[in-house]
């Protein structure tokens, strides 16, 4: 059985706890506090040299760490994961975007505004480009989805598992999502999909963390 090293807050994390539940896979779930560095101790960093969440345990010793090769791991085989090769590059293209132009800037926002306590002001001076950078990527799916239901291959793909993360809690951290129509309607036609569970959702066996 799989060993999922996450955080419930953490919408790289919460991609992972999303396509394990929509296609019915059992796993154990480790909470990993982030914010009291149990994800930079020495034995979680033999794990993962990067020091974060996400990372599932697939054998004995065997880690994998980012969130979207995560996805790939465990969808590999499902409808979930394109087979054909274009479907798969498309997959991929959206994916990397998802963590070049969009969880940088919403991921962040979302850190600051909502996890941590004073994060605001804190980070006063990075709001401004989070805002416009965030912005630009929704700009760059709204336009893609006034024309496709998901990202990729007509279907619900890992692609939309990525991009859902951070964007379906934009609002939550002062991305108005009013001028995003074709957005709030993927948003919609996730959560509507089979096996969807929403970030606060707990899998029962939860093992406390080393
Ligand atoms: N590119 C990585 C980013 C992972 C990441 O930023 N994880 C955060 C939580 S969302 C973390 O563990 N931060 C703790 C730290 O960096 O110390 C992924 O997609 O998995």
């Amino acid at each position: 059985m799989y060993t999922l090293y996450s955080m419930q807050r953490s919408g790289n994390s919460y991609k992972v706890r999303l396509a394990l539940a929509r296609l019915g896979v059992p796993y154990r779930r480790v909470e990993i506090d982030i914010l009291k560095g149990e994800s930079r101790t020495p034995e979680f960093l033999t794990m993962n040299p990067s020091g974060q969440v996400p990372l599932l345990e697939v054998a004995p010793g065997r880690h994998i760490a980012e969130s979207n090769a995560i996805l790939w791991y465990v969808a590999i085989g499902s409808r979930l994961a394109p087979e054909d090769r274009i479907e798969r590059a498309e997959a991929l293209q959206w994916m990397f975007f998802e963590q070049h132009s969009l969880e940088p800037n919403i991921g962040d926002a979302y850190f600051w505004l909502c996890l941590i306590k004073g994060g605001r002001e804190l980070q006063s001076h990075a709001l401004e480009d989070w805002m416009e950078n965030g912005h630009r990527a929704l700009r760059v799916m709204e336009a893609h989805l006034a024309r496709y239901d998901f990202f990729v291959a007509g279907h619900f793909t890992i692609a939309d598992i990525a991009l859902y993360a951070y964007t379906h809690v934009a609002e939550q951290c002062d991305y108005d999502l009013a001028g995003y129509p074709a957005v709030r309607r993927w948003l919609a036609r996730v959560e509507a999909e089979p096996g969807y569970v929403a970030m606060d959702w707990q899998p029962q066996d939860l093992v406390a963390a080393q």
